[in-house]
């Protein structure tokens, strides 16, 4: 990347709640991912990983008796032995994007979630309108205070292997509150019969290798299609300065894992620097009674 794209890309992340960027995939680094998702989506599917996000649910518990699967969660994790996965994560293209997209610097950078976005194989399924961390039933006075008290201390995005359009968002939603319009489309349960029904959604459309990094705020849903194949890798990471707040909830669902000698063990010099400053965070706010089995 350049550095006027540098800019421009930050401008469009700002403004928009979204933005594409291409090339944070290595050639060398392309086919190892390909190969690592081959492996963990077959075990998922086979049912022998046990964290994975099943058809029919949008969030945990996924605790669905068929293994058909829209997501394979913790791909880091020691147990699936894929090192492509963590080399990825911590290389300097995608560090250099997410540190000039958050406006900090690589040494106040803490590794947060990494899993993979599939297609299932037997059901079509797909996410209701939401907004990551606030409910869709939220007044429009709730909404406006979370929206105003966001703050840059972390960053998602899903950088696609295949072609990838199952992702539709609202440009500019992650700053303003709901039309009565919109809320029509987002305040129950069901997922869209047609996601363009709602106003000003476009949709998201990755070729292989391009990133679409978005505001947790920003309004979208999902789609996925069990006939066309998706292996999306769906990351976070996020600033220390989110603090305590941030690095709980990062590690409270399953994630305890990440604190054992195994994983650090893996990890290059700039991913166990990376872990050391998620772990210290949450060390420092003591022993808080979340579950960290996993
Ligand atoms: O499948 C996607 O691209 C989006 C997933 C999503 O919105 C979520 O997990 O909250
Ligand atoms: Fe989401």
């Amino acid at each position: 990347m350049t550095a006027p794209n540098r800019v421009g890309y930050k401008a469009q992340f700002e403004e928009q709640g979204f933005v594409i960027i291409p090339g944070l995939i290595s050639p060398e680094d392309f086919p190892r991912l390909e190969s690592a998702c081959a492996d963990v989506i077959s075990r998922t599917r086979a049912g022998s990983w046990p964290y994975r996000r099943t058809v029919g649910k949008q969030f945990p518990p996924y605790d669905s008796k068929d293994p058909d699967s829209w997501g394979v969660q913790h791909v880091m994790h020691p147990d699936l032995d894929q090192p492509a996965f963590s080399q990825w994560y911590t290389s300097t293209t995608l560090v250099n994007a997410v540190q000039s997209l958050l406006g900090c610097e690589e040494d106040q950078l803490q590794m947060e979630l990494f899993n993979l976005l599939i297609n299932p194989v037997s059901h079509n399924f797909a996410l209701r309108w939401h907004r990551d961390d606030i409910r869709g039933d939220a007044t429009e006075e709730e909404e406006r205070r979370a929206l105003d008290a966001w703050k840059p201390h972390g960053i998602q995005w899903n950088t696609a292997l295949y072609d990838d359009s199952c992702l539709f968002v609202v440009p500019g939603s992650h700053k303003v509150p709901r039309t009565p319009g919109q809320r029509v489309h987002s305040e129950g349960q069901d997922a869209p019969a047609n996601p363009l029904d709602m106003p000003g959604a476009i949709r998201v459309s990755l070729r292989p290798g391009e990133s679409v990094f978005y505001n947790s705020n920003i309004l979208h849903c999902a789609a996925y299609d069990a006939q066309a194949p998706r292996a999306t890798l769906h990351a976070s990471m996020g600033n220390v300065a989110g603090g305590a707040v941030r690095a709980r909830n990062v590690l409270q669902h399953g994630l305890g894992w990440m604190k054992e000698p195994q994983f650090r063990d893996g990890l290059d010099p700039r991913g166990k620097a990376m872990l050391g400053r998620l772990l210290e965070l949450y060390n420092a706010a003591g022993d808080v009674g979340y579950s960290l089995s996993g």
